[in-house]
């Protein structure tokens, strides 16, 4: 962007600040808002710096979109502090390599699945992760475990925020595509909710794909229950059209998920050519009084009951054509359903469920207020101070407004419930406030992930990064602080006060990450955490070492072509931050191992010849000489 151009920008931060307050006060605000200068006003206000070697004051749970993983980033810097492969493979680590990765990635995968991906490689190369969301007690978080959601390949999988590694991971039965994702709120966290994004056929077997094309008679998706200590899939409820995105209340008694596919279409004109569609409340006590009682359908080993239309564990809200986002307010009363396609979000107060559900009020006396903010509201985020922050996509904007007097003007009062509006950069989806989706909320630090950066950044090519905008909400006024390009695509992120969670630096030996590992060593006859020995059984082959800076406990080991190997190491060290590796090269092979970590890997030695092992996590000056040789003799 050229100068002028930088200037317009910052003239135009400038008036829509004064637009919206109608003060030249706040004019002075917008403008040292995307003022680079360190004045020293500036210097005072809230400010993204964290000087080398302090610790910030947020962890970020960033999601990773596309790229499958989880990303760890410290805020207010924005720094990226470390990445957690879940539905990706990950070269460093070994994610979906490594016996310990696919077993937890195999364990609760659907046997069509397996079958499908058998000459495959046994897992899925890819996922679509779009929303983190940590475990819940009493409403707020509890630091036990992060859960996300894959729409890709149709999983809920669980990060275990003590080692801050995928621990489980379940394939979902009967729906395509899992989208929304939320853990129960209160009293804990309990279920995990799941919605079924896609319509498909139900069975979805090929058998009558002539006779399936009635959307309307045979496509279906639910809403799906999961454990969240089990993670084994509770119930699901069939709905009628589609459902996006999806929160749950902080009384632990109702759900909410929009759909912006009522019509059933199959392509984007008939997905879009009602003026309306509905927001689904899931009604979780009778649902499980539902289940106790048989009222349910087992499909695929799930007990499946039917919520469409006059059901009694469902009501259908109307509300403009293509709701998105779904957001519960900290106040634990308001849930905000944003428009998408319609300029304007809802409000509904949950204190009115209850008569709602028992007939004595209709759908429209549950919605309490309608501003209309700008063009596509897609999310809502929340400062705990009775302020609503919601993304507007079309108009690449963050609209800051009050639920309160949203209220009023909805009653007809002459109030106007924005407040503020400032530019992004560029086409805001999701946003997030610093413990925004708990009754801790705080008003500090609010991010726009912004789907488009276009001259934010250095050109990298034709791929541009997206931008995660840091903007400090604790004043009256929003302020843009920081810039952060993100690689693909981050849709949602929470920020969590860094005291809700205290990982270990050293792994328990006793840990069940590596539990079949240590079932198979003890039936070797062999100390898991000493050993350093070679078991042959038939053409199988079990090799046991240590990894202790800047030696394995073998230098060698030998195996014929055409063995299945498995390598185990276990990594000795006690101290943190000393991880090692195991690489074996030309084989494709590569691991991590922290410290006191087990990690281990089965392939097949069929390339005869000499192959170098060799740590490739820098742990020791001696590092380069860590290495050590499989010899792998030739078939005769
Ligand atoms: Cu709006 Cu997948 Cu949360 Cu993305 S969804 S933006
Ligand atoms: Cu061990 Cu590098």
């Amino acid at each position: 962007m050229s100068e002028d151009n930088k200037l317009k920008m910052k003239r135009r931060g400038f008036l829509g600040a004064a637009v919206a307050t109608g003060g030249a006060v706040a004019g002075g605000a917008g403008l040292l808002a995307s003022s680079q200068t360190a004045s020293a006003e500036a210097a005072s206000e809230p400010s993204d710096h964290v000087a080398p070697g302090d610790l910030d004051q947020y962890y970020v749970f960033n999601s990773g979109g596309q790229s499958g993983e989880l990303r760890i980033l410290g805020m207010p810097s924005m720094r990226e502090l470390m990445r957690i492969p879940v539905f990706n493979r990950d070269s460093a680590t070994g994610w979906g390599q490594t016996n310990e990765s696919r077993r937890i990635m195999r364990e609760k995968m659907l046997p069509e699945t397996k079958k499908f991906l058998e000459d495959k490689g046994g897992i899925y190369m890819n996922g679509d992760l779009h929303h983190p969301h940590m475990s819940f007690t009493d409403g707020t978080y509890d630091g036990r475990y992060i859960f996300v959601n894959d729409k890709a390949n149709t999983r809920v999988a669980r990060i275990r925020c003590d080692v801050m590694k995928c621990d489980a991971m379940v394939e979902i039965p009967n729906v395509s595509a899992i989208h929304g994702l939320r853990p129960q709120r209160y009293p804990k966290t309990g279920y995990v909710f799941a919605n079924g994004e896609h319509i498909i056929p139900w069975p979805n077997d090929g058998k009558t794909i002539l006779d399936t094309d009635n959307p309307k008679k045979d496509y279906w998706t639910a809403f799906t229950a999961v454990d969240g200590d089990t993670m084994d899939v509770k119930w699901q409820v069939r709905v009628d059209g589609n459902l996006d995105n999806l929160d749950a209340d902080y009384q632990g008694k109702y759900a909410f998920s929009t759909c912006y596919n009522s019509e059933k279409g199959l392509d984007v004109g008939e997905m879009s050519s009602s003026e309306t569609d509905w927001v689904v409340v899931f009604n979780i006590k009778r649902i499980e009084e539902g289940i106790k009682n048989g009222d349910f359908k087992e499909i695929n080993g799930v007990p499946v009951l039917d919520g469409t239309h006059g059901s009694k564990y469902t009501r259908y809200i109307p509300v403009p054509n293509s709701p998105h986002g779904c957001n519960a307010a900290p106040d634990g009363i308001h849930i905000v359903l944003n428009g998408k396609l319609s300029p304007t979000v809802s409000v509904l107060d949950v204190r009115k469920l209850d008569d709602y559900f028992d007939d004595k009020i209709e759908a429209k006396d549950l919605i309490v207020a309608q501003p209309e903010l700008g063009l596509g509201p897609l999310h809502t985020a929340f400062d705990g101070k009775g302020n609503a922050f919601t993304t507007l996509f079309i108009d690449s904007q963050m609209v800051k407004w009050n639920i309160e007097k949203a209220r009023q003007a909805y009653q007809g009062e002459k109030v106007e419930p924005v407040i503020e509006k400032i530019d992004v950069h560029y086409q805001p989806g999701h946003n997030h406030s610093s413990m925004g989706e708990t009754k801790e909320a705080d008003g500090q630090w609010l991010v726009s992930l912004n789907k488009f950066s276009k001259d934010r950044f250095l050109n990298v090519g034709p791929l541009k990064p997206e931008n995660d905008q840091l903007i400090s909400i604790s004043g009256d006024h929003m302020r843009l602080v920081h810039d952060g390009p993100s690689f693909a695509e981050p849709h949602d992120m929470i920020i969590v006060a860094r005291n809700k969670v205290n990982p270990l630096s050293v792994w328990n030996r006793d840990d069940d990450f590596w539990k079949e590992a240590r079932e198979q060593a003890k039936k070797d006859g062999v100390d898991l955490d000493t050993a350093n020995t070679v078991i042959r059984d038939g053409d199988k082959v079990r090799v046991y070492m240590t990894a202790t800076a800047p030696a394995y406990g073998l230098s060698k080991f030998e195996v014929n072509e055409g063995d299945e190997v498995t390598v185990y190491v276990t990594n000795k060290e006690l101290i943190e931050d000393l991880t090692h590796g195991f690489t074996l090269g030309d084989y494709g092979i590569a691991i991590e191992i922290s410290p006191q970590a087990t990690a281990s890997v089965t392939f097949k030695a069929d390339r005869p010849g000499v192959h170098w092992y060799y740590c490739q996590w820098f742990c020791h000056a001696l590092h380069m000489e860590m290495s050590g040789r499989m010899l792998v003799k030739a078939k005769a």
